[in-house]
């Protein structure tokens, strides 16, 4: 029944793993956080490291959730390409191979011979990872995966998880950094109409364990499919003092046109993916991002979650033309099958006029009153 549902977190869960083994075994991390310095600035495959994890957990992804469901395989995509240049400019594709020996070989390849980190990295890889969550039992929902795609974010917040600060406070719930917004983010949406069906969004790093450096994770799940909602989480409610959050980054001006909504209550946290959470979580009420700097991959699994929680995320641009046009519902909810007309690489799959991420419709209409009155101010 959530064949679907269950091969996804497990495949979240494994991801999850690689990302914490990339931080806990010297091995791994000591690339991780590698420099680019003299010698060994032509090769890539070090700098790159953080590329690689990138790389390694979108193919894990691909190659065990494709092994279940053939027909979705050349449908999973990512923010990554699976080509890399090694240091003899050679050209290794990336993936998962039948057996662990021979993706620790082909791993070697890419790491330059270092063959403890391109072990431990397939033996990762090849882990069975076992759900145990009798809740997931309980859903009996079957999608049909013939008209389905998924796209992968397989770390988000990378730069969080590269400086891999552990002891940020949270304020007010809200981790404002750290490692705690490096998520794993996997979205299934509709190739015909767009819309998001399915979301996960794994945290690596929700727990420190001892002794340290080590992690325990937590993974949320939400499904929008026909008349079917349901979640790992439960709907917040509406704040009683509306709270919205922010990059660090947005926009001076932005900040000002929402102040007569907010107050002081405008928080900012990195990883697109981890405001997205902190809204299903019902920390903020809303996240709005004025700009592009989003894309399919950071926002599909999220958005799935907050539809299955009765809320949405809208693309900030249209939704206030439809406002000021003075058609209101319903607002235009971001979709996921379409590229950007003209644009290249990335770019086409950008989130380019902006989103507010919302759980309560009466809030969304807070948020679009406010910025419609300041319209031309930012
Ligand atoms: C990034 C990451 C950034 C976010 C940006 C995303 O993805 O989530 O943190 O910016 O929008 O595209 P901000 O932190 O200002 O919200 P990635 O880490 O995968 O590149
Ligand atoms: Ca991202
Ligand atoms: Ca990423």
């Amino acid at each position: 029944m959530a064949a679907l549902l269950k091969s996804l977190l497990a495949a979240s869960e494994k991801a999850a793993c690689i990302a914490q083994l990339c931080r806990q075994e010297e091995a791994l991390f000591s690339l991780l956080i590698e420099e680019k310095r003299g010698a060994d600035k032509n090769k890539k495959f070090l700098q790159d490291f953080k590329t690689l994890a990138d790389v390694l957990i979108q193919e894990v992804i691909k190659h065990d959730v494709g092994q279940k469901f053939p027909e979705l395989q050349d449908h999973i995509r990512g923010e990554e390409s699976n080509k890399f240049e090694n240091g003899l400019g050679e050209t290794v594709v990336v993936q998962v191979c039948p057996t662990q020996q021979e993706t620790a070989a082909l791993l070697e390849k890419v790491l330059d011979r270092k063959q403890a980190a391109a072990e431990l990295l397939a033996a990762a890889i090849h882990q069975e990872v076992v759900l145990s969550d009798p809740a997931l039992d309980d859903v009996a929902v079957t999608i049909s995966t013939e008209s389905m795609a998924v796209w992968i974010d397989p770390i988000d917040s990378t730069n969080q998880y590269i400086r891999g600060r552990g002891d940020v406070l949270p304020v007010d719930g809200i981790y404002p950094s750290g490692l705690r917004s490096a998520l794993v983010l996997i979205g299934v949406y509709n190739r015909h109409s767009g819309e998001p069906v399915l979301g996960i969004i794994n945290e690596p790093f929700f727990q420190e364990k001892l002794p340290a450096r080590r992690w325990q994770s937590k993974y949320h799940w939400g499904i929008s499919y026909g008349g079917t909602r349901l979640s790992s989480l439960s709907r917040p409610q509406l704040r009683t003092s509306p709270r919205v959050v922010l990059s660090s980054n947005e926009k001076v001006a932005l900040q000002e046109a929402l102040t007569p909504l907010y107050g002081q209550q405008l928080c900012f946290a990195s990883g697109a993916g981890y405001k997205m959470l902190c809204v299903a979580l019902g920390l903020a009420d809303a996240y709005v991002l004025s700009e592009g700097s989003t894309f399919k991959w950071d926002s599909c699994g999220p958005h799935a979650i907050l539809l299955a929680l009765g809320g949405g995320m809208v693309d900030l641009s249209e939704a206030l033309k439809s406002w000021q046009a003075g058609q209101r519902k319903p607002l235009p909810e971001l979709t996921y099958n379409k590229p950007v007309e003209g644009a290249l690489g990335a770019e086409r799959w950008a989130n380019q006029g902006g989103l507010v991420a919302y759980i309560h419709r009466e809030h969304l209409e807070a948020v679009m009153a406010t910025l419609a009155a300041a319209a031309n101010t930012f």
